[in-house]
């Protein structure tokens, strides 16, 4: 069975599941009725001086694939339809540019200050991590209602310590839109 992570956990990738390479980081949220929310999952691969080697290792709707290959965003859902995930990033572990120490997973509301929408308006929303190959869930984060009044989130980060890969449950919620993550970042 999956393990049930809080907001703050970390789980050593490397050591509890040491013959993992290739993931799947799964988004899935609900809307409340009588809402129409466009989540976008992306993802920031950050240097140990907290920045973009370079701009497309921000992965994101319009720049799909990270230049070393190693992570693959599937492609944006707009609704959120349905109980599987509605969001997939592939990552693969060994395959990440040794310029890069840490996976940031942010998911944002598209327009969401045009539209005036934000978190509360969601049911569901969680992210989870399998092993590839063996289509195991290996963990879960279900984000708990506590964002009514945010628009992004960083949703956890990816790790690497010692060549070892960890995966934090960060939730931390914020209003800047995708394009502050960009000013961050890059
Ligand atoms: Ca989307
Ligand atoms: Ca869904």
């Amino acid at each position: 069975m999956a393990i049930t992570l809080k907001k703050g956990n970390t789980f050593n990738l490397t050591k509890k599941e040491p013959t993992l390479k290739k993931i799947m980081i799964g988004l899935g949220w609900e809307v409340k009725q009588g809402n129409a929310l466009d989540l976008d999952a992306s993802i920031f691969m950050i240097n140990n001086k907290g920045k973009l080697p370079q701009d497309e290792y921000f992965i994101f709707y319009n720049n799909l694939q990270s230049p070393d290959g190693a992570v693959k965003h599937t492609g944006d859902n707009r609704t959120g339809a349905g109980d599987d995930d509605d969001e997939m990033v592939l990552a693969n572990l060994d395959a990440i540019s040794s310029n890069v120490s840490e996976i940031l997973i942010i998911v944002s509301i598209h327009d969401a200050e045009a539209r005036r929408h934000n978190f509360g308006m969601l049911t569901d929303a969680y992210i989870r991590i399998l092993d590839m190959e063996t289509k195991r869930e290996i963990l879960r984060y279900d984000l708990d209602a506590e964002y009514p009044t945010n628009t992004d989130i960083e949703f956890g980060r990816i790790r690497k310590e010692e060549n070892e890969w960890i995966f934090v449950a960060s939730g931390i919620g914020g209003n800047k839109g995708l394009q502050g993550y960009v000013d961050t970042y890059a």
